[in-house]
């Protein structure tokens, strides 16, 4: 199975080590195309390559994938831009967010597309499950 793992770069890389640990995971299940998002030195190793190189390589690998599996809990207009395009190329998608604080929600673009499966987690234990549930059925 190849998968895309989208997840905020530009938007804020707070959440790195919880991609790399996600990613990590998702490799059990098969080849990851985007192993990138949770590289901790991503700019010096990308620090040649212009944008158009960028978004036509990970068109071309959302092309190829089989699932699309998003960490959108940090708000990236990338992330919600991949997501918009593996729904057009009929992928199929799950994403994932860490429960939001009382009174915040997640964007309803995402919440509101009966194309996209959301869920939410607390732990790693939970990513784990939530990536077992929705990979078992691919
Ligand atoms: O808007 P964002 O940068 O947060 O968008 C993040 C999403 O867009 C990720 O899921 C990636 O798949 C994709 N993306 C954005 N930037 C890159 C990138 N280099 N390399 C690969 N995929 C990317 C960024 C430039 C680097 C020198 C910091």
């Amino acid at each position: 199975m190849k998968i895309y793992f989208a997840g905020s770069i530009r938007a804020g890389r707070q959440d790195i080590k919880k991609y790399a640990e996600i990613i990590n995971y998702l490799k059990g299940y098969g080849q990851v195309l985007t192993e990138h998002v949770g590289k901790e030195n991503l700019d010096e190793v990308e620090k040649n390559m212009t944008d158009q190189h960028i978004y036509e390589q990970d068109m071309k690998w959302m092309k190829e994938s089989d699932v699309l599996i998003a960490d959108i809990t940090v708000a990236s207009i990338g992330v919600g831009y991949e997501i918009a395009k593996g729904e057009d190329m009929g992928k199929k998608i799950l994403c994932i967010c860490k429960k939001p604080e009382e009174g915040k929600q997640i964007s309803a673009m995402i919440a509101g597309d009966k194309n996209i499966k959301t869920e939410f987690y607390e732990t790693f234990e939970d990513i784990k499950n939530i990536l077992d549930n929705f990979l078992k059925k691919v």
